[in-house]
């Protein structure tokens, strides 16, 4: 009987990844409304099935087995789905709200969506600001319409830098903020030095913290790292470092590099600036070891180019960051 209730689930849960990736919102959202009829959890659905077909999608289409277009169109298709059965919700009127967003810069909206679907169904008004809002107008937002807290989702450490500003942003406005996503790391171990008041696992999680938490923004803001000294500098020349890095990886490629190259140095300078935010190596070491493996199933054979390229700006525009690449490359070796 368990078994046979087991195989049906996976039934409709491969129904919503064919479907998914089809691009069919109208099959996927047939499938769950009936699952929910039938007295399925909303955080099953969500969590379980919505999400669980956007991981498999996302790790077979890293394994090359499907178009990344196919990849957009589940994505596009999960979220519209969610977006959907939170159609039918209504917004409590007197509570204050809980803002979700992405972390500026980053686009991983769907995981946000799902917890802002849950949050709402649970009941508390919540308002889902979508991706990439830039901290300034985050804070004046959330001036205009003080939240209860806000939740950040981020899938990249590129965007780490982006992170510490909202929470500044947030916190400036005495709102506290909770994160989770793959960006603040194993076990969330980078939240506290972006300020985070909390970092959580998973999103079904987020709903049971926000009503048992009791955060201080000023505890969290004293122990957050803010940029200062080499990073400052970094960021500061950032656009010359891209310029030099570029002029290296040309010279060392003998042709200019393409638009793709010059993305990955891009985010490969991001990553480096919140690493020295974080005062950890593990994220651009993390990084690199992606970006190497990533260009080298595209073709492109020249990350190790790319890499000294880029160490070699930083140290040539900014002489002071020797030390935290010599720092990298030793614990890069260990
Ligand atoms: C869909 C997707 C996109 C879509 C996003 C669309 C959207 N509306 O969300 C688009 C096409 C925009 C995109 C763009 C890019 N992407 Co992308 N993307 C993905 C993909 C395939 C799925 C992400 C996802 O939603 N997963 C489902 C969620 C539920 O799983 P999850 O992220 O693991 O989350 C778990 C936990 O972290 C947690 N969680 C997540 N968020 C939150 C939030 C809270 C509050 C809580 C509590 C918990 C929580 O819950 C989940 C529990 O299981 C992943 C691959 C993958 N395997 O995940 C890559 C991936 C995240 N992308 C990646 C990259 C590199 C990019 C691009 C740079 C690609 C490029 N070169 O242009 C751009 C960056 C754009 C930007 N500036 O942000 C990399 C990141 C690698 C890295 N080391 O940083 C990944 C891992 C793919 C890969 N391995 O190559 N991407």
């Amino acid at each position: 009987m368990v078994r046979m209730e087991q195989s049906r689930i996976s039934e409709i849960q491969l129904g919503i990844t064919a479907a998914a990736i089809a691009g069919d919102s109208g099959s996927v959202y047939r499938l769950v409304a009936h699952l929910l009829d039938e007295g399925t959890p909303f955080e099953t659905v969500v969590f379980d099935m919505l999400l669980r077909s956007e991981r498999e999608v996302g790790l077979r289409w890293q394994a090359g087995d499907y178009l990344v277009t196919e990849e957009h169109a589940a994505t596009a298709t999960l979220e519209t789905v969610i977006a959907l059965l939170t159609g039918s919700l209504d917004q409590p009127e007197k509570e204050s709200a809980v803002v979700v967003a992405t972390t500026p810069g980053d686009s991983h909206s769907l995981p946000a969506r799902a917890v802002a679907a849950h949050l709402l169904y649970l009941g508390h008004r919540t308002t889902f600001l979508g991706a990439n809002v830039l901290a300034p107008d985050l804070r004046e937002y959330l001036e205009f319409d003080p939240a209860a807290a806000v939740v950040l989702s981020g899938a990249m450490t590129s965007h780490l830098l982006g992170a510490r500003d909202a929470i500044r942003a947030s916190h400036s406005a005495g709102i506290p903020v909770l994160v989770g996503g793959r960006a603040f790391g194993e076990n969330g171990i980078w939240a506290e030095r972006v300020g985070a008041d909390a970092w959580v696992a998973s999103p079904g999680e987020v709903a049971d913290h926000l009503e048992s938490w009791a955060p201080d923004v000023h505890a969290s803001e004293a122990r957050a790292k803010n940029p200062g000294g080499v990073l400052e500098r970094v960021m500061e020349r950032h656009n010359a470092v891209l310029a030099e890095a570029e002029a290296l990886l040309a010279h060392a490629l003998g042709e200019p590099p393409g638009a793709r190259q010059r993305t990955e140095l891009a985010t490969a300078l991001l990553v480096t600036e919140a690493s020295m935010l974080v005062d950890d190596p593990r994220p651009l070491l993390d990084f690199s070891r992606w970006q190497g493996h990533m260009l080298d199933a595209h073709g492109f054979r020249s990350h190790l180019a790319l890499t000294t390229a880029l160490s070699e700006a930083l140290e040539k525009t900014v002489p002071e960051a020797s030390e935290w690449i010599r720092r990298v490359v030793s614990h890069g070796m260990d």
